[in-house]
């Protein structure tokens, strides 16, 4: 470690170190870890090398809900022993699943539940520092569920889309308000089942009433309460947590966007925001522009504030407002190693406690603001809506003063990518049709006349347990490749941006008829919807493609595919069980927390496609990943008869593609 540094002495308990090239793809993230290294600091990647992942935990074979136990069975035998209540694998597995579940919706409901609440502030004039921004977005909304909009004022509608949306959280019986937005054929099947979510509080309850030691001993019965919840979570509290997102911040439209390290400035004080709800965003955003703190700024030597977002409230802000991004959940700790960041203010989800020790070592510092998430070793300053000025301001305030005393040698990758972000399902239907004509039309159309094969939502998040961005970027080549339209949301799609395929001229990659339609349209071959609660832009634009009409009743009908190729959290199981039970086929990398052959997995895996439903697919490979997606678009087109029209689609290009080289 360089000598005139004040950087603290941390212990490295890493044994095994590999290689940063074996571990990333992300150059910016790579030359951080090898600075750390040098440093003595350890990051994510580290700890990953020297854990080795419980086998046991990995097929989800323990039990640990009653203190008879814990219980283990064997994942290679997983039908010769019970627990000792005699609870057998799928049991075990089905109620551990459903914990994963239960936390990962709980988390989308909590997060959408303190959007609604901020909301129901705003309308009742308690807080003056958010306000209606996107009053079109307010109508449709309340329109989509059918609060009577003509004629009456945003704050009417607006006091009956809480009082309504409300009910997706608190209701007890009934369905929740956007189960009107399914197209009728899924929630038919989804009524056939019993696993019409009523209220968000109910679903995760019941959830985790049921998978108490004694309780449904019933995997099937069991994977219908999961469906519920996830169900509780796409098409309710995150659902809620993006159109209320919309409402106060404005609906997204394409903007151009500076993505990777290299939007850090090594003269300006560096703040970043990372975690999941838009609001300390937004507050922070009226703080660095607030005049005395930007003369402030200056008055310590810099050139001013910049302020930048990483994961996914990182990717909320740089759709609505264009703020550049410094990378996705594997690079939150690689960021703090270039010593240029002078404070980073956090909020809920995904944020590592690793983080404390990394800010501690640079000088960073590192702020809590969220009541229900504190870290211990960071400094907690609690944001309230209501007055959300004091929290940030005292961040800025810090982070410039950390400036004027840095002293820690800075070294920033110089890296930015650029890329379009910010399709959402509003933007969508203007980019297709203008605003006279928006509608999904002219994507239904390409899709039934071949050009387009299918579209796939390739989400979520970053794992150190695979190469970081590398099955997404791999993946995501492969099925604009083969003329498949790619929808992004999550860490999925800082990584695509680093790889260059978010911008138009990546066109160029796609297949011949996605990358004339992309062409024609001046649209990128992978669109960034956002983060992953805006998952429910995905299950809005499914919606519609059934609405416009031509690609069969129901979602699961379409030639749609799902990925999550570098899954980590539980929020991306619920998310996945909500795509499946949707109609999705749905493929998940790295790992799969269920042992194969079993009953439980071939519920998930086939069952469950048969009841009119998605199903669950598994790979670590992004090619192979790729095919199944594929095949599965093709047997969709076969079922809809279309599948001959691509034929003849691909002829007339290759013909055409002869004509021009003669
Ligand atoms: Fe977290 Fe949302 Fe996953 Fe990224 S994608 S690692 S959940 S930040 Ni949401």
């Amino acid at each position: 470690m360089p000598k005139e540094t004040t950087l603290k002495e941390t212990t490295i308990a890493t044994k095994k170190v590999r290689n940063p090239k074996e571990v990333t793809i992300c150059e910016s993230t790579a030359r951080m870890l090898e600075k750390a290294r040098r440093d003595g600091v350890e990051i994510g990647f580290d700890r990953a090398a020297n854990m080795r992942a419980c086998p046991i935990g990995a097929d989800s074979a323990c039990c640990k809900h009653c203190a008879m136990g814990p219980c283990r069975l064997n994942s290679k035998y997983p039908y010769k022993q019970v627990g000792v209540c005699g609870a057998n694998i799928d049991t075990i597995m089905s109620r551990n699943f459903a914990r994963m579940v239960a936390t990962g919706s709980a988390c989308h409901n909590d997060h959408g539940m303190t959007m609604l609440g901020v909301f129901r502030d705003v309308v009742n004039g308690n807080i003056d520092d958010y306000e209606i921004k996107d009053t079109n977005k307010l109508e449709q909304v309340a329109r989509s569920i059918g609060i009577e909009v003509d004629g009456r004022s945003p704050k009417d509608i607006a006091t009956d889309l809480y009082h309504e949306l409300e009910k997706t959280y608190t209701q007890v019986e009934g369905e929740i308000p956007f189960a009107k937005r399914v197209p009728e054929k899924t929630l038919e099947t989804w009524r056939k089942l019993d696993i019409v979510p009523r209220g968000a509080m109910r679903e995760v309850m019941e959830l985790m009433s049921r998978t108490h030691m004694g309780c449904d001993q019933h995997y099937e019965n069991i994977t219908k309460q999961c469906s519920r919840t996830a169900l509780a979570d796409g098409w309710g509290g995150s659902m809620v947590a993006t159109e209320i997102g919309d409402i106060l911040f404005g609906t997204p439209s394409a903007v151009s966007v500076e993505v990777n390290m290299g939007v850090l400035k090594e003269d300006q004080v560096n703040i970043i925001v990372h975690g999941h709800e838009p609001n300390l965003f937004d507050s922070m955003f009226a703080s660095v522009n607030e005049p005395t703190l930007v003369e402030a700024a200056e008055r310590a030597g810099a050139k001013g504030i910049n302020l930048v977002g990483m994961c996914c409230s990182g990717l909320e802000m740089m759709s609505r407002y264009g703020v550049p991004h410094a990378g996705n959940f594997m690079s939150t700790e690689a960021v703090l190693v270039t010593g240029a960041v002078d404070a980073m203010a956090v909020d809920i989800q995904c944020i590592k406690q690793g983080l404390a020790k990394v800010a501690e070592c640079y000088g960073t510092h590192l702020f809590t603001t969220n009541p229900r998430c504190h870290i211990e070793g960071a400094q907690h300053i609690e944001f309230h809506e209501r007055d959300p000025k004091t929290c940030t301001d005292e961040v800025v305030i810090k982070a410039i003063s950390r400036f004027k005393n840095r002293n820690t040698p800075i070294e920033i990758p110089k890296i930015v990518n650029k890329g379009i972000h910010g399709f959402s399902h509003e933007y969508i239907n203007y980019m297709l049709g203008g605003s006279f004509r928006a509608s999904y039309s002219p994507l239904n159309d390409n899709i039934i006349n071949g050009r387009i094969r299918g579209v796939a939502g390739v989400v979520g998040c970053v794992n150190p347990r695979v190469k970081q961005d590398w099955v997404h970027v791999e993946l995501v080549k492969e099925l604009i490749k083969n003329d498949v339209l790619v929808l992004q949301t999550g860490c999925s799609q800082i990584a695509l941006t680093k790889a260059g395929l978010t911008t138009p001229e990546a066109a160029i990659y796609a297949g011949p008829g996605l990358g004339e339609v992309c062409e024609t349209v001046g649209m990128p071959p992978v669109l960034g919807f956002g983060a992953c609660v805006d998952n429910s832009r995905i299950l809005i634009a499914a919606s519609e493609m059934v609405r416009i009409g031509g690609l069969g009743d129901s979602i699961a009908d379409l030639p749609v595919a799902g990925a999550a190729p570098e899954w980590m959290s539980e929020k991306a199981i619920a998310i996945g069980q909500y795509f499946v039970a949707s109609g999705f086929f749905t493929v998940f990398g790295v790992t799969f927390p269920i042992v194969e052959e079993t009953k439980f997995h071939k519920h998930l895996f086939e069952e469950l496609e048969h009841q009119g439903l998605g199903k669950w697919g598994f790979s670590p490979d992004p090619y192979e990943m790729a095919k199944m997606m594929i095949a599965h678009i093709d047997k969709k087109r076969k079922a809809l008869g279309i599948d001959k029209a691509r034929e003849r689609v691909l002829m007339d290009m290759a013909d055409r593609r002869a004509v021009d080289a003669a």
